[in-house]
């Protein structure tokens, strides 16, 4: 089983939304950001690793946020709690990021990549 760990990146009752650049199904639409758990490594610390990688900020990691996601045949979408604790994000591997109020986020949940959406209330319930 692979699992793959997003971030629901929340500030001042806001959350970190980025544009995918790729692949051409998906390009243009939001997403947690995320990516691959590597063999050895726990899902915060590849979470961690990923964001700094991708956002060149760095996190705290907490609770999940909603059920897992299956993606596909032993692939499993998982989302976690975060904060930054470190530096401004800045889209180094996306097209853009963006910060949304939990109203804001209902109403692009058809702009968010399908994995993500599965989890709209969960989100907008950590913004309070
Ligand atoms: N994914 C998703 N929702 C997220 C994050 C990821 O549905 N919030 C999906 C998209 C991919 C898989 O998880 O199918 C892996 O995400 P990556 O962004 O790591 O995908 P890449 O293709 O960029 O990984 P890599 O470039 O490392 O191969």
């Amino acid at each position: 089983m692979k699992t793959v760990v997003a971030a629901a990146i929340v500030r001042e009752g806001r959350l970190l939304l980025a544009q995918r650049s790729y692949p051409e199904e998906v390009a243009g639409l939001w997403e947690l950001p995320g990516g691959k758990v590597e063999d050895g490594e726990s899902i915060a610390s590849a979470l961690q690793r990923e964001i700094a990688e991708e956002l060149t900020v760095r996190i705290e990691v907490g609770e999940p946020v909603g059920e897992p996601v299956t993606l596909g045949d032993n692939v499993i979408l998982v989302a976690l709690h975060a904060w930054l604790v470190d530096g401004e994000p800045v889209a180094a591997e996306h097209s853009a990021v963006m910060w949304v109020t939990g109203e804001q986020l209902r109403a692009m949940a058809v702009d968010l990549v399908p994995a993500d959406a599965v989890w709209l209330e969960d989100l907008v319930g950590l913004l309070g």
